[in-house]
């Protein structure tokens, strides 16, 4: 007892400290460029956090229009968004919003009058546009969606999973604004017998290291009218880091398609074989996209829809509440592009559930506000779980489902809190 109550307070007490830091460094500029200076130098280190893993200690570290985040590596910048920023909002500012690359050959300063997008391949006409084509090209459409990394929360299985060792921050909420990415294919004229588009950005491996980062999309879920060119984010001009001046907008589809700083969209008559698609960010072949421990799945498809997750954002592992008072808690929940129909909510660990009140529906690709009120009736720990359901009837399992990268981790989250 004496024990839990020292863990308790030593990490109430690191709450408090990481939020006095989150208040004490103000946001740079809104620069587009980073100027040629390398970006390990430009970024202030502002502290640190424990994540609740092993090996969960990490820095916070402010890069150029980026608040501190999380730091998983410097080379290239990869950050994750603490996890309080979910709670401030349903939208994730820019600066809060997390950076994953996979190579370190990043831009550090991109000239918007002189960059250009290039569409090429299978099509009638190649083009070659500036942005200010592109903006004339179609009227600017709105879209809030959900980029979700393929490993975000890998770092919470157990055993350990290879890769990024990552909570919950690797996602994030946003306004995109720009246009259909059928507009430009249109203008372009695909050709009959085009099987799928290939995507690039202005980001490279170090010479010799290996494969460009290219992703690919079915030319029916390319012509679909959904999926966006963006060049902006909340209203305002993509941060570098989030891929200035343009990235790719796959609305339900995991963060990995989002390919930021294009440059280059190819269309193909077969299917596209870069090590990206054809090696990497592959899942099982089958309905849970899962497989037992130290199995390889036999056959394997490119990861792909997201599934539905939900997380309480008003309280955190050892918060406390009031014994015998009605407490409301709040989180957010979403899927891949079905949207969000029922969330379920239990304060005992899953022996009775409740419905939760959904908030404002800003579309079915955005997270999805909830909120829940419940009464301790005893004093001391209580479990807190909450499950999402969209409207396909998809859910959360109890216990989370593996795969051999461990993406897709969408196991039921369950936070204790102690009432007194
Ligand atoms: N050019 C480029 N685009 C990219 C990547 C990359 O390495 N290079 N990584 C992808 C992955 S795996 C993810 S999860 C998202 C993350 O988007 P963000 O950095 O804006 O949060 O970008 C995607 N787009
Ligand atoms: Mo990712």
């Amino acid at each position: 007892m004496v024990e839990s109550t020292l863990v308790l307070a030593a990490s109430a007490l690191q709450r408090r400290a990481f939020l006095k830091l989150l208040r004490q460094v103000g946001t740079l500029g809104a620069a587009s460029a980073f100027g040629s200076t390398a970006l390990a130098a430009l970024a202030g280190e502002s502290g640190s956090v424990t994540l609740p893993f092993e090996n969960g200690e990490r820095e916070l570290v402010a890069y150029p229009q980026k608040r501190p985040l999380i730091l998983l590596t410097a080379r290239p910048p990869q950050l994750e968004t603490p996890f309080s920023v979910f709670k401030e909002g349903v939208i994730t500012p820019n600066d809060a919003f997390f950076v994953r690359y996979h190579w370190s050959d990043i831009p550090t300063s991109i000239d918007a009058l002189s960059y250009r997008l290039r569409i090429g391949g299978n099509v009638n006409t190649p083009l070659d546009l500036s942005l200010a084509d592109l903006k004339q090209m179609a009227d600017a459409v709105d879209l809030v969606a959900v980029n979700q990394c393929s490993g975000n929360s890998r770092a919470h299985f157990t055993p350990r999973i290879n890769g990024g060792q990552l909570s919950n921050g690797a996602m994030g909420n946003a306004r995109w604004t720009g246009i259909p990415l059928r507009k430009v294919l249109e203008k372009a004229g695909v050709k009959a017998g085009s099987v799928q588009v290939a995507f690039n950005g202005l980001d490279a491996p170090p010479v010799g290291d290996g494969p460009d980062f290219i992703k690919a999309l079915n030319i029916d879920h390319a012509l679909d009218g959904e999926v966006m060119l963006a060049w902006q984010m909340n209203g305002a001009d993509l941060p570098l880091l989030n891929g200035y001046p343009l990235r790719l907008i796959v609305p339900g589809y995991y963060g990995t398609y989002w390919v930021k700083h294009l440059s280059d969209i190819t269309v193909t008559d077969k299917v596209f074989d870069g090590f990206w698609m054809s090696k990497a960010y592959r899942i099982p072949d089958n309905q849970c996209a899962c497989i037992e421990p130290e199995k390889e799945p036999v056959k394997t498809t490119p990861i792909n829809r997201m599934n539905v997750r939900s997380f309480v954002t008003s309280l955190t592992d050892g918060m406390y509440v009031w014994n015998g008072r009605p407490a409301t808690v709040r989180g957010i929940a979403f899927d891949g592009g079905y949207g969000v129909a029922e969330i379920a909510f239990s304060a005992d660990g899953g022996k009775n559930w409740q419905t939760a009140q959904l908030g404002k529906d800003l579309g079915k690709y955005s997270f999805r506000e909830w909120s829940a009120t419940f009464t301790p009736k005893h004093s001391g720990k209580h479990e807190l779980l909450v499950r999402a359901v969209n409207r396909i009837g998809q859910s959360q399992p109890l216990s989370p489902l593996l795969n051999p990268d461990g993406y897709m981790r969408n196991v039921v989250e369950s936070t204790h809190v102690v009432a007194v």
